[in-house]
């Protein structure tokens, strides 16, 4: 029978494993799953779509050529591209906080952050909470995640699994799953690669009784931003439009824009970010040092033939920067274009990937009764605002990118301007699947907006919050509120290492911790004062958000509205104020 080579293939061949997860799934079931019905009517089983979920890592909208920006033509994605022409394309796609942990576990439960338990990068999350993948496989899908899992719990809800050692390796990484007895194992090959190769691997020996739903959750393009070998050269000779607000002296803002540490000009690593190796002997800061070991740490995974093709494109480069002694604005702009390529061609491992995908779904007749999802964990700054990085509330990092295709039923070229968030995935596959989504489920199912540009009744606003601070790049706390056309943000919190409110745990912020600590006896972490700011923009007479509005004579019925619709939104969620 194919449930049994499956189970073979995927499932840790012995009887113990299904017998283990069986008992563990019934529990969760007699105590948490009565609120959601779980037996969708036989009829609507053989009707039940299957669904691709395909995540990457710090993928900017503004990467996608399908949103039309300024690099649309310069750096095409023309795989993504054809979910967006086949089906909708979201405009106001966001997160709830935009950090990697914290939008998986949005991405898995439905709930925001205080919620779930995942406010910070290395906080840990309520294991108790209900993933959306128990509910259908318990309702009959197969369930499969291959990928960037970065949750600081073991996938629950899924027949197969194939993840990565925390955030993963660019080159030759390591995976774990049922089949590995859950150890770590080194794979050979690009991660982009090998991922797609997995869930090209899943979709082959799946049972074809079933309906199935594969996350596909690519670790690219992650910083350090290393590209495949076969794509160092792309982008060679391209000279990329640097932003607008590329110089932006962050004036009229609330500190917090100033003393982040996630600027092109001054925190990007011109060895572990920009591969400039040559330069270790100049290194004078423990931290400097540690960016070395870092990179040698990444470089020293390749085999002698990855490190010969990797040595042929950077060595040229970096002798040719180093004789050029740049400085000052040309430095910075220096930086920019190289991070921009590195990031461009990791973009298009993951584009070829795409296409794979695509191309297995027709060539199999799947075409038709699978919803494919293509969407990043959050935004990226690719030099707005002279930024790396994300966690801020401003557009290029809290908005997300969001492409459907779902033939069934959602026809090809839909924009939709409907302001939809992280916490709206799970119910959208529950719903899709015949399940009612559980009562505590905070999120709302997509499903309405997939006709047009906005469905009525649909929502008006969307809440913010990030918590992880001091932290990487000592982003400060902030939550607001985003309308269709103003946003408020309020900045609030303890300055500098005071800042911390939570022990970080071991896993996954072991290393995060330590360089923190590192960074701080450095004196690169400045004594950032207690901060309790507000910021107001117009997002329709200034998208980039370079006036902030709060306090101006003018705008007091406005602050006050959005002011009320926030106190609204903390009180209703239950949100923890004690720090504000
Ligand atoms: C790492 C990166 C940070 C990044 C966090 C979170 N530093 O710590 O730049 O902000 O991950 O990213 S690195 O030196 O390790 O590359 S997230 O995508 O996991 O949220
Ligand atoms: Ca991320």
């Amino acid at each position: 029978m194919k449930s049994k080579s499956f189970f073979k293939d995927f499932s840790g061949r012995n009887c113990l494993g299904k017998f283990l997860f069986a008992t563990t799934l019934s529990a969760v079931i007699l105590s948490g799953f009565a609120q959601a019905q779980v037996s969708p009517k036989k009829k609507m089983v053989a009707h039940r779509p299957n669904i691709i979920f395909i995540m990457s890592d710090d993928h900017s909208y503004e990467a996608i050529s399908a949103y039309g920006g300024a690099l649309a033509k310069l750096a095409p994605t023309p795989n993504i591209d054809k979910i967006a022409s086949q089906g909708i394309i979201y405009k106001k796609a966001f997160v709830e906080n935009s950090l990697c942990t914290p939008s998986r576990a949005c991405l898995m439960t439905g709930l925001y952050s205080h919620q779930n338990g995942q406010r910070q990068l290395a906080e840990g999350m309520d294991s108790s909470k209900i993933f959306f993948s128990e509910l259908l496989k318990h309702s009959g899908y197969q369930t499969a995640i291959v990928g960037k899992w970065h949750i600081p719990i073991d996938p629950k809800g899924f027949d197969y699994f194939h993840i990565l050692d925390d955030q993963g390796k660019y080159y030759n990484p390591t995976f774990k799953g049922q089949e590995t007895g859950k150890k770590y194992i080194q794979e050979q090959g690009y991660a982009t690669d090998l991922i797609t190769e997995h869930a090209l691997d899943f979709l082959k020996k799946r049972d074809k009784s079933k309906p199935f739903c594969l996350m596909v959750h690519h670790k690219a393009p992650h910083r350090n931003w290393m590209p495949a070998g076969k794509y160092l050269d792309l982008y060679n000779d391209v000279n990329f439009p640097v932003p607008g607000t590329f110089f932006d002296d962050y004036e009229s803002r609330c500190d917090a824009a100033k003393t982040q540490k996630m600027s092109i000009t001054n925190d990007m690593e011109l060895v572990q970010d920009l591969k400039v190796e040559e330069l270790k002997d100049q290194l004078v800061t423990p931290y400097d040092k540690l960016s070395y070991t870092f990179l040698m740490g990444e470089l020293g995974r390749l085999t002698p033939e990855q490190r010969a093709v990797w040595d042929k494109h950077y060595k040229l480069r970096n002798q040719q920067f180093i004789a050029a002694k740049l400085t000052g604005k040309e430095l910075a702009l220096w930086k920019y274009q190289q991070f921009l390529k590195d990031y461009l061609r990791c973009i298009k491992s993951i584009d070829d990937g795409v296409g794979e995908i695509l191309k297995y779904l027709k060539d199999n007749g799947l075409e038709n009764n699978t919803m494919v999802v293509y969407t990043s964990d959050q935004g990226f700054y690719i030099g707005e605002h002279n930024w790396f990085d994300k966690r801020m509330m401003y557009e290029e990092s809290f908005r997300t990118p969001l492409l459907i295709k779902y033939p069934k039923a959602i026809k090809a070229g839909i924009k939709s301007d409907a302001l939809v968030q992280n916490i709206d995935y799970a119910p959208t596959f529950l719903s899709l699947a015949g399940i009612k989504k559980p009562q505590e489920m905070s999120g709302t199912s997509l499903e309405p907006t997939f006709k047009g540009p906005k469905p009525n009744g649909w929502r008006n606003d969307l809440y913010y919050h990030y918590y992880d601070y001091p932290a990487f790049h000592m982003v400060r706390k902030h939550d607001g509120v985003r309308t269709e056309r103003y946003k408020l943000i309020h900045f609030y919190g303890k300055g500098g290492m005071r800042g911390a409110t939570t022990k970080y745990q071991t896993t996954p912020g072991y290393r995060e911790y330590t360089i923190l600590q590192l960074l701080n006896n450095a004196g690169y972490i400045t004594n950032d004062a207690d901060i309790n700011c507000n910021e107001l923009y117009d997002l329709k007479n200034d998208p980039n958000e370079l006036h902030n509005l709060f306090g101006k004579p003018g705008y007091e019925k406005i602050s006050a509205n959005l002011q009320k619709r926030l106190d609204q939104y903390r009180k209703s969620l239950k949100v923890p104020t004690d720090e504000f």
